[in-house]
């Protein structure tokens, strides 16, 4: 039974290098774990079950790494990789540590760096497709404003729309077999963050040269941050066709950037994530882009790994549960009966519809004074993930 919550490859559950990697640094405070290697950390990953590992190009490759060091370094990675069995499904580019970035990187005021930043995320994804990449990620932390004063944001954005157009068209040109996934964030690092929710993304997409090359890496804590409902917005990505990736964490609204172990938080909103990834058969990758809590040494780490992945799995078992509760699907049924009289009024429009439509008599009263039973419904769902049912 124990065994159902033991990782398998075809969960397609994945990390990323900096997520286990995290020394546990923070604004207030200095590193609590030493740094571990790109060979370490695969097999850290391959130590607790993972299938893949996902990286920013200078998680693997320094920013000031000469091609001899990188040649060396990207020989090892790729070792241990076909050591442990390990893929590589997504990669990325650190547009944010440097100093050079301080005022973003496609949407910086200056162009030399809007044109540095062309040029290292073109390295970047030479290098993840080099590894196996198939989803390339764009977060972009410091594309955004302290003041207004600053930048325009219709400046901001026509910056942000060449950059992807660019890069869109510098994949096409070598061939790749990679689509884009734009990672929304209100916040943090910048005090405004450009495409700031899963719906910004999504207007955004639709004005790009290659609209179908790219789509949406949602994360559970950036919209929680916004204060929103991640389902939600996960669920519209998925309805537009554009969930190509998903970052899985968990976050207090109100509180900073906290990256918190899948689950740790809301479980029941865990709980409605999961069933619907697994309801609608979403295939991509389920990346745990979190990290353990600052007082953990590397043994906590694996605490944390192992924990994302459980949780995962066993909401999973959950969800099923839930989808075959007699009761649960009793009341459903009920809620959502349809006696067929409405029949003759769905569908698309026309003049005799809306005619009869406008010409029917309801009886408002009656339809409002109908209890719904979702108190019951929602004790039920608690019931379940209490596991007493
Ligand atoms: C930061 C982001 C970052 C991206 C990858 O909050 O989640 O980790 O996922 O650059
Ligand atoms: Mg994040
Ligand atoms: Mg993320």
């Amino acid at each position: 039974m124990s065994d159902m919550y033991e990782p398998k490859p075809e969960h397609k559950f994945t990390f990323g290098l900096w997520t286990v990697g995290n020394i546990g640094r923070d604004p207030f405070g200095e590193p609590v774990r030493h740094p571990l290697s790109p060979v370490e950390i695969v097999h850290l990953l391959a130590d607790v079950g993972a299938y893949g590992v996902n990286f920013h190009d200078n998680d693997l490759i320094p920013i000031d790494a000469t091609p001899a060091d990188r040649d060396r370094i990207l020989r090892e990675f790729k070792a241990a990789l076909q050591e442990t069995g390990l893929v590589v499904p997504m990669a990325t580019t650190n547009l944010f540590a440097d100093p050079v970035f301080k005022d973003g990187a496609f949407t910086s005021n200056d162009p030399k760096v809007r044109a540095y930043a062309l040029q290292k995320t073109m390295r970047a994804i030479d290098l993840g497709v080099e590894c196996g990449a198939k989803v390339y990620v764009f977060w972009g932390g410091r594309e955004g404003v302290e003041s207004d004063a600053a930048k325009d944001p219709q400046e901001g954005l026509k910056r942000y729309r060449e950059a992807i157009n660019f890069l869109c068209a510098y994949v096409k040109d070598q061939g790749y077999d990679l689509k884009f996934a734009l990672e929304p964030k209100p916040n943090e690092p910048r005090g405004d963050i450009y495409l700031a929710t899963v719906g910004h993304a999504l207007a955004f997409i639709n004005t790009l040269d290659h609209p179908d090359m790219v789509g949406l890496n949602p994360e559970v804590a950036h919209e929680t941050m916004a204060g929103l409902n991640f389902l939600h917005g996960v669920a519209q990505a998925w309805d537009a066709g554009k969930l190509f990736h998903i970052d899985l964490n968990d976050q207090v609204i109100g509180r900073y950037d906290q990256d918190f172990r899948f689950g740790a938080v809301n479980l029941k909103a865990a709980f409605f994530l999961v069933r619907f990834l697994e309801n609608v058969g979403y295939q991509g990758s389920r990346h745990f882009d979190a990290h353990a809590y600052r007082t953990e040494d590397y043994e906590g780490v694996k605490a944390f790994a192992r924990g994302c992945m459980r949780t995962y799995l066993i909401l999973k078992e959950k969800a099923r549960r839930f989808d075959e509760d007699a009761e649960i699907q009793a009341l459903l049924a009920e809620i959502t009966s349809d006696d067929g009289t409405m029949a003759p009024f769905q569908g698309g429009y026309s003049r005799d519809k809306a005619d009869a439509l406008k010409a029917h008599p309801f009886d408002r009263v009656a339809l409002g004074r109908r209890g719904l039973a979702y108190e019951r419904l929602d004790q039920l769902t608690n019931e379940v993930l209490l596991g007493v049912r």
